[in-house]
């Protein structure tokens, strides 16, 4: 029987209990993952509830809003706004900040992109969410427009064959959480998330469309990733979550740079650039912005200029980051250590 029934399940309640003294955060937590079982939800059920399509807005960076994103919105501002432990939100969806009522107000602020990759909804493949959190400090936007050095949390939950959060805080190891449907909690799966050390497959990921648009480095590295002695395959799924995902897991690179179409990139920094570079860095990999406004920087030190700001990113691990680098060097660019 106790090989068919885990009767000391590791959830995350228990292991953000174990691990922060801070029952505040333990509450945030635990509203996220409610908002992403009723977004996995809503999502495993879109064919037969009928969410797929539009809902016929255009939504704050200018992309058509799907009926699932609406809800997932909904489903992330309601819970954490009743949550009592927030006070500013940020959301993809809305071009403004929210602002939690004083009297249900606590003391995080959190940006989220409820579900990232939504332009693959209708079709079944693997969308997310992401988030980050900062400490209110005068309870303004401001306290979301700093350095992602003081984002305390971040993570994505990526809704797939499995719905799996990753999450990792503030100079903390990256853990992941799978959500056992049968008990309806995430159950801890993955400890310790590691980037691949020797760099992992041999994989790069960019939309390759984009090609004419960027600078001669980026072409002339993804040319060397497709014409080196053993060629790397290209896998690109168009989800952020679940291209970071698979490069966390798998290894390999994944871009999405400036360009000359996208001076800034395309991503946002608040809601997609920091968060995944804080999960990228501390799993240790590197999460660059590739040339970006005169020099190469940690994408983990932007500081957003407003709540939907892009940013570029250029994510992987030594082996593949320097592939790129060497290439900015040839153009007599100056370019970080590895
Ligand atoms: P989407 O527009 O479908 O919501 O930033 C959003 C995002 O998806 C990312 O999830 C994804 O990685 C990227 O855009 C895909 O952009 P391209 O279609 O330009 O490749």
């Amino acid at each position: 029987m106790s090989e068919k029934f885990d009767v000391d399940a590791p959830t995350l309640s228990r292991y953000v209990m174990q691990n922060t003294k801070d029952h505040e955060l333990t509450i945030l937590l635990n509203t996220l993952a409610t908002s992403f079982k009723l977004i996995a939800s809503a999502v495993g059920r879109a064919g037969v509830a009928q969410l797929y399509g539009l809902a016929g807005e255009v939504n704050s960076t200018g992309d058509d809003q799907k009926k699932l994103d609406v809800m997932s919105n909904d489903m992330m501002i309601n819970a954490l706004v009743h949550s009592g432990v927030c006070c500013v939100l940020v959301s993809e969806e809305n071009e403004e900040p929210i602002f939690v009522p004083p009297e249900k107000q606590g003391k995080f602020c959190v940006a989220f992109d409820p579900l990232d990759g939504s332009s693959n909804i209708d079709c079944n493949v693997s969308v997310g969410t992401i988030f980050s959190v900062f400490e209110k400090k005068e309870g303004t936007v401001n306290d979301l427009l700093r350095s992602g050095a003081d984002c305390i949390c971040a993570g994505y939950c990526t809704y797939s064959s499995a719905t799996e959060l990753v999450f990792t805080f503030k100079g903390g190891t990256v853990e992941g959480f799978c959500l056992d449907p049968t008990i309806g909690e995430f159950v801890h799966t993955r400890v310790d998330m590691k980037f691949p050390s020797d760099g992992g497959k041999r994989i790069y990921s960019c939309n390759e469309g984009n090609f004419v648009h960027w600078d001669q480095p980026i072409k002339d590295a993804v040319e060397e990733f497709k014409n080196s002695a053993k060629p790397y395959s290209a896998r690109y799924v168009g989800s952020m979550v679940a291209d970071i995902h698979r490069t966390l897991l798998y290894g390999g690179i994944y871009i999405y740079p400036a360009d000359k179409k996208s001076p800034k990139g395309k991503l946002r920094c608040l809601y997609e650039g920091i968060p995944m570079a804080l999960i990228i860095e501390q799993a240790g990999g590197i999460a660059s912005t590739g040339l970006f406004e005169g020099k190469i920087g940690r994408v983990a030190e932007l500081t957003p200029d407003s709540i939907h700001c892009k940013c570029p990113i250029i994510m992987g691990g030594p082996r593949d980051v320097g592939i790129i680098y060497n290439c900015y060097k040839k153009h007599g660019v100056e370019t970080p250590e590895l």
